[in-house]
């Protein structure tokens, strides 16, 4: 162990130098990639990999999919689709009290009265009451985010204040079509309180019917799905069909009927993109990776190269006390992409000011890219690991061996480094 700390001592003093070197004797001119984004000048070693960067947005067509059902509702052909409400036209919404929990409300919309919230009504609403933001969205039993949008529609508290809830109202769950098969349904729940008010700074739950500024694909859940903001995507139910108001006092996931913690939002956590996998000796090494800021923020991106099979002390598990070296988290991006039209923020975009500039970076519950160049090292086997600091100082994923409560690692990767 100690071999190991002395090593890692030196390459951790070699690092600050290094950097600090760069730092000093770096010109702005030669530093600066078409998408680069740092306060302070990059090296110029990190412009061929900062080019090749992802966009900070997705484009809706490039997110991951994560749709359940046979067959998955996105693929049913158009005509079934009209058949059972999957486009705009056909769309409608039940908001209804639990048979089993009933909340006492003056008012239900069912399709059995015609009452049913059609798709120009919401949108009707969402001419008053609208809103969008930026959200990460991740599954919580995969390792990588699916994509990064602005998601737009109508705050979900709107509609349920449209029942005049009078008593008996403790939770809001929500479910989308399944084929019409109970065995498929897909449901998750919130607590009426999430629902009516968004403490802690957060956004609205909404019912949301854009992404990036256009209609929701039938991938990402049209006409309507929910999105909730700080939540994994098991939340964000597509393809919504019901509205059901409970008395119920718990969760009642699906989700968490297969073993997942439904009580747990986003954890902040990095992961690399680029890592050199056949690195010359003595050359330095440009890194690039993203961060997902989760419910607890995003403060740094911390890096750490030790050699393959030095090992590490049994009592620290989670590197605390390893010598972490800070990389650089890149500022908002020059273009968005993400197939945003004009690549423009849309209007009163919550995070975002009146000229579409974010307000704060990196933004919590969504995306951010950062890079490091590392000083070179002799030949051999290394292990790349990466963490994150929250915005409260402290490290980031904490220890979390619990996968099934938000898949998030301290990565680690190997790379060769060649003679
Ligand atoms: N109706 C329905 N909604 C759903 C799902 C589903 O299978 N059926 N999958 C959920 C899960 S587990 C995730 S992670 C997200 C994925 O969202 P995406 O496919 O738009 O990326 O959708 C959620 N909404
Ligand atoms: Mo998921």
């Amino acid at each position: 162990m100690s071999d190991a700390r002395d090593y890692l001592a030196e390459h951790d003093a070699l690092t600050r130098r290094f950097f600090l070197q760069r730092g000093a004797t770096l010109a702005v001119g030669s530093a600066v990639a078409t998408n680069a984004r740092a306060a302070d000048p990059l090296p110029a070693e990190l412009a061929p990999i900062l080019e090749k960067l992802e966009s900070y947005f997705t484009a809706p067509s490039k997110f991951e999919d994560v749709s359940r059902g046979r067959p998955i509702p996105h693929t049913l052909p158009l005509d079934k689709k009209k058949e059972v409400g999957l486009t705009r036209e056909t769309w409608s919404l039940e908001i209804i009290a639990d048979p089993e929990n009933p909340a006492k409300l003056g008012k239900q919309f069912t399709k059995k009265d015609n009452t049913a919230l059609d798709f120009a009504a919401l949108v009707k609403l969402g001419e008053k009451h609208a809103v969008r933001f930026p959200k990460i969205m991740t599954c919580l039993n995969l390792g990588c985010p699916l994509g990064m949008g602005i998601w737009e529609g109508v705050p979900l508290r709107t509609l349920v204040w449209l029942t005049q809830p009078k008593e008996n109202l403790r939770r809001v769950f929500y479910y989308g079509y399944h084929n019409d098969d109970p065995k498929q349904q897909f449901r998750s729940s919130l607590p009426v309180g999430r629902v009516l008010e968004d403490y802690d700074d957060l956004p609205p739950v909404i019912a949301c019917y854009k992404l990036n500024g256009a209609w929701l694909t039938p991938e990402r859940g049209a006409p309507v799905r929910i999105v909730v903001p700080e939540h994994y995507g098991y939340k964000s139910v597509k393809w919504l069909t019901h509205l059901v108001l409970s008395n119920l006092y718990h969760a009642n996931d699906t989700y968490g009927t297969q073993n997942n913690d439904v009580d747990s939002p986003m954890k902040t956590f990095a992961a690399t993109l680029h890592v050199p996998a056949n690195a010359k000796a003595n050359a330095p090494l440009p890194i690039t990776g993203y961060a997902q800021a989760g419910i607890s923020g995003l403060s740094k991106v911390q890096v750490w190269v030790a050699p393959v099979g030095k090992g590490w002390s049994a009592d620290d598990p989670y590197f605390t006390t390893a010598p972490w070296s800070d990389a650089t988290v890149l500022a908002p991006p020059k273009t968005w992409g993400g197939d945003l039209p004009n690549d423009a923020i849309p209007k009163d975009t919550i995070g975002f000011d009146a000229a579409g500039k974010p307000k704060a970076w990196p933004m919590r519950l969504a995306k951010s890219h950062w890079a490091a160049l590392l000083p070179g090292l002799p030949a051999g086997e290394y292990t790349l690991r990466c963490r994150t600091i929250d915005v409260k100082g402290q490290a980031q994923p904490m220890p979390r061996p619990f996968k099934k409560s938000g898949r998030c690692d301290i990565e680690a990767v190997n790379f060769s480094v060649i003679a």
